[in-house]
């Protein structure tokens, strides 16, 4: 399993030595964000990861291998080489053996999350269940890969370009538990609230460091997500975004965009129609949520720590 895998010296360090570490995906980087705000950003939010008092681990695909803790030359290439493939959990396989780069999506940065021993993850939004998935089918991996890999998934929720109220309902399904940190709602990524309840809610860190550990002992399979909302400062209007979205998503249908291509689409689209707020408000929660990612791989490294 390890020669799959590459991971940095500063992560190999923290894990030998049970410190906290913060997983990270790379889509964000080659597909969420233009240059050079994309690799600003990923610094940035590694910079919220230290301050919290964890190591990140940005995780990526190259030459055949997991890469587990990219250092800032490989951020760099991330975000200036173009046309990177977006991996998910079935592309794994396929461009592991083609050796090329792969930008992973929260499904397959979990995957490798899980394989290299790091137990939180940090993302801005999680994939979900798509508007007229009825008809489309289109359910993210993201889902389904929150059975498979025993990873916490912190997040501000999910992007409002998905039906929320089905994601939640297909999250439970499958038996994934969100836990909202101090917030009552379901987080829906620029906005704070989706209008949809979290099922539970917890208000402090080591309480759900130890939810987390219950999951985990009792057997059950995958992971959990944990949901913290953007602040107040930085959120955008829900109403306005609603509109917004409900253009973009006219445009795509009328370009004939589905897929894995829709959920970049949309995200350029978006953004272009808020004149960059909503890139803004992007940044702004993909650096809270790793804060609170940072705090949380503290609480559960101290929990297991003290059981030991
Ligand atoms: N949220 C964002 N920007 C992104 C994504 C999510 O704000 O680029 C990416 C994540 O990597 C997520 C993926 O895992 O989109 C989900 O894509 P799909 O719906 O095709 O599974
Ligand atoms: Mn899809």
């Amino acid at each position: 399993m390890k020669q799959l895998i590459d991971v940095g010296e500063e992560v190999a360090d923290a894990l030998a030595e049970h410190r906290p570490v913060v997983a990270l995906e790379s889509t964000v980087i080659a597909h969420g964000l233009p240059y050079p705000a994309n690799a600003e950003t990923a610094i940035a939010i590694e910079k919220a990861v230290r301050d919290a008092g964890a190591v990140p681990a940005t995780i990526g695909l190259a030459r055949g291998k997991f890469v587990v803790g990219m250092d800032s030359a490989q951020i760099e290439e991330f975000a200036t080489a173009g046309r990177i493939p977006k991996v998910s959990s079935r592309d794994i396989g396929p461009v592991l053996a083609g050796g090329g780069l792969g930008a992973t999506t929260v499904a397959s940065s979990i995957v490798a999350a899980d394989l290299a021993g790091i137990p939180v993850f940090s993302t801005a939004g999680i994939g979900g269940v798509h508007r007229g998935a009825g008809e489309t089918f289109d359910i993210s991996a993201d889902l389904v890969q929150f059975t498979r890999s025993r990873v916490a998934v912190v997040c501000a929720g999910a992007k409002s370009i998905l039906d929320l109220g089905l994601t939640l309902e297909y999250l439970e399904t499958l038996g994934v538990p969100v836990m909202g940190y101090r917030c009552d709602d379901f987080p829906a990524f620029y906005c704070r609230s989706s209008g949809f309840a979290n099922p539970q809610r917890l208000d402090d860190l080591p309480a759900i460091a130890a939810a987390l550990r219950g999951h985990w002992d009792a057997g059950l399979p995958g992971g959990a997500l944990v949901t913290h909302p953007i602040s107040e400062a930085d959120a955008l209007d829900s109403d306005h975004m609603e509109q917004v979205i409900a253009e973009a998503l006219a445009a795509a249908e009328a370009a004939g965009v589905r897929g894995p291509a829709i959920t970049p689409y949309l995200m350029k689209a978006v953004s272009q129609a808020t004149e960059g707020a909503s890139a803004t408000a992007n940044r702004a929660v993909l650096i809270s949520t790793a804060r609170v990612a940072g705090e949380l791989a503290v609480a559960y490294a101290d929990l297991n720590r003290e059981q030991q």
